[in-house]
């Protein structure tokens, strides 16, 4: 089995410091954030920036900010938001691959998200898809519903998306895919062979999708983004807490863990 990649999702767009005390806001939080899980063993940090309020941004500046500043700690992998919040044009969403940065996700399906939608026409996809391409960014593709893996499908055929894809398969939000394991399996025999693959389970899901990706040799993706709990009614101390506990899970199960650069070698990163 390839070693495990850890994602760490630190700050989304939802969540807020009522909701999650310790998220992590400023580019500096941000920055020192990536840093502990870092060390406590993630290779790549999925970022959202936020504004001097903490509402979500997709400023280009603010994410130049939070990535010299990631950057100038550790050699993690960095990997910015396309999808921002739900409100966000997708001229403001695109800005952060502006950055060149190694990755950035890409949304591959509109679905609903909790009350709101989030959209992804075609017509966006290939664009987001395109100029990643130009800019030799690699794609995350994030899958919230099974017709999402045809998509990025047509993507392909279309030239805008090379084989091998990384897919995030992000599990449990309201108004997509489930999170339930059986949901789970069905993603991975949906997604062609040869792919690579993370689970974000959202909420009270992301510990046992977590376990079922380390044993069938996916990649994990945990933080506030996802999960502001480390177990019922326990708010986490800290995104690195979360990463801690996959470390102990996969040394436990007999996974090893990617450095970022091991990880990078997994992604076909260049
Ligand atoms: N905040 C969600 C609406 C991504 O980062 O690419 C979209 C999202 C996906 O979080
Ligand atoms: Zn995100």
């Amino acid at each position: 089995m390839q070693k495990l990649i850890i994602t760490v999702a630190l700050t989304g767009a939802e969540v807020t410091r009522d909701l999650q005390p310790n998220l992590p806001i400023t580019p500096d939080e941000i920055a020192e954030a990536a840093y502990e899980a870092y060390k406590a063993g993630a290779s790549i940090v999925h970022i959202h920036a936020r504004d001097n309020e903490g509402n979500p941004t997709q400023s280009y500046e603010v994410y130049k900010e939070i990535k010299e500043k990631v950057e100038a700690k550790c050699p993690i992998i960095f990997q910015p938001s396309t999808g921002g919040a739900v409100w966000h044009t997708p001229e403001e969403r695109l800005q952060p691959v502006e950055l060149k940065p190694e990755m950035a996700t890409l949304s591959c399906g509109t679905c609903n998200f909790g009350p709101e939608v989030f959209m992804n026409s075609q017509e966006y996809m290939e664009k987001f898809a395109k100029r990643m391409k130009e800019l030799g960014v690699k794609p995350e593709v994030e899958v919230f519903e099974r017709g999402m893996v045809n998509n990025a499908l047509a993507l392909v055929k279309k030239g805008l998306l090379d084989m091998p894809i990384h897919f995030d398969l992000v599990m449990g939000v309201p108004g997509a895919i489930t999170g339930e394991i059986r949901d789970l399996l069905y993603l991975v025999e949906s997604i062609p062979e040869g792919s690579t693959w993370t689970v974000a389970g959202i909420g009270r899901h992301e510990l046992p999708l977590a376990n079922v990706a380390i044993l069938l040799g996916g990649h994990v993706r945990v933080g506030f983004e996802d999960n502001i709990y480390y177990k019922k009614g326990e708010i986490a101390k800290s995104n690195a807490q979360l990463v801690e506990r996959i470390v102990r899970l996969a040394n436990e199960l007999g996974r090893e863990v990617a450095t970022p650069d091991e990880a990078r070698e997994i992604l076909k990163i260049k």
